[in-house]
């Protein structure tokens, strides 16, 4: 896969004038390396592949960057004298940053070290990243499918008196046992009327009788992520959880049947919203209903009324539309899907029927 990904690159710098581009994200240097660890920077040059790193690394990419020169920074003094060395040698004039990555201080080491102009860019990565290749739809599959399984344990483990912490840490481990990777990111896991906060954290709250549970998590496996959210009642529903809960469903339905490619990330947004327009609960839902995922949990495309992404094969996203009313709780029900020739295949198919822990 890398390898097309940097004959992609090496086509931008000539397209784009520039001699270099110096890759510090590192889901952007997993990508395009292969590289699996911590700590690590690419500078790609017409010349050369190089992979910049410290001693703890250095084994571990020169058995996973076949393709690179590995460079040990630290005996040579800074990132920024590694880049200088090369520079030098190669006699770059022009390379291109990720601006929205490097800090001041990093982006000054560099300078202080190389006579060459630096070029902020941003997105060029990434938006490589948005289309997935058919390995990384398995990946990605196979994530989606983990999460999915822990669902049906994690509600057998659902019932008053348990606290969302524990809740939480069972979550990780079924998961993990599920065959995940051991490194979920943090699941929110939450109860009652901390239920309309969109990002709340486990807390020590335990469970009471009549409680919404809102579980928005997700593993990684073999570096890629799952996101989906299930929204489920200890007890029994009440009038008013059971008409939320079914907007709710309505509104999540409505914008599945409209992802497909050519549609615009504003349009799946609105016919979720036109669901509860005219309702009392319009008000209380959140324009931020989607988005691309892979190696990072948020990435290109985002689906909301302010952007204007036109949605492509081979894209995973989520969709994700929620009420969440303050004091009162709320409910978000959240797939990760895959957009096809002509649709969307749902990649979480945890069940999405209101259900009810008696
Ligand atoms: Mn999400």
């Amino acid at each position: 896969m890398s390898v097309i990904v940097r004959q992609r690159l090496a086509e931008w710098l000539e397209k784009n004038d520039l001699d270099a581009i110096f890759i510090s994200k590192l889901m952007n240097v997993r990508y395009v390396s292969d590289y699996t660890s911590d700590d690590a920077y690419l500078l790609l040059t017409k010349r050369g592949q190089y992979f910049i790193t410290d001693p703890r690394y250095t084994e571990q990419a020169s058995k996973e960057c076949l393709s690179f020169t590995i460079l040990e920074w630290r005996s040579m003094g800074s990132v920024g004298d590694a880049i200088g060395k090369i520079a030098k040698e190669e006699g770059l004039k022009r390379i291109a940053f990720e601006e929205d990555h490097l800090t001041y201080a990093f982006y000054a080491s560099i300078k202080h070290a190389c006579d060459v102009e630096l070029i902020p860019q941003r997105g060029v990565v990434e938006e490589m990243r948005s289309h997935k290749t058919p390995q990384e739809i398995d990946y990605l599959r196979a994530s989606c499918q983990i999460a999915s399984d822990a669902f049906e344990k994690i509600i057998k483990d659902i019932r008053v008196g348990v606290t969302e912490k524990e809740l939480a840490a069972r979550l990780s481990y079924y998961m993990v046992a599920l065959g995940s990777d051991t490194k979920p990111y943090g699941n929110i896991l939450i109860s009652g009327a901390r239920t309309s906060l969109l990002h709340g954290i486990p807390s020590a709250k335990a469970l009471e009788f009549g409680d919404f549970v809102l579980m928005d998590y997700g593993c990684q496996y073999k570096g890629y992520l799952s996101d989906m959210t299930r929204t489920v009642v200890v007890g029994r529903a009440n009038a008013k959880q059971r008409e939320v809960y079914r907007l709710e469903q309505e509104m999540l339905a409505a914008m599945e049947a409209e992802m497909k490619p050519g549609t615009s990330a504003s349009h799946v947004y609105q016919v979720g919203a036109d669901i509860i327009k005219g309702t009392e609960y319009y008000q209380y839902h959140y324009t931020g209903v989607g988005h691309g995922i892979g190696m990072f949990v948020h990435e290109v495309p985002f689906l909301g009324p302010n952007h204007n992404y036109i949605l492509e094969k081979d894209t995973v996203m989520t969709a994700e539309p929620g009420i969440y009313i303050p004091g009162w709780g709320g409910v978000r029900i959240e797939d990760t899907l895959l957009i096809t020739e002509d649709g969307a295949e749902i990649l979480t198919p945890a069940r999405k029927e209101l259900i009810e822990l008696v």
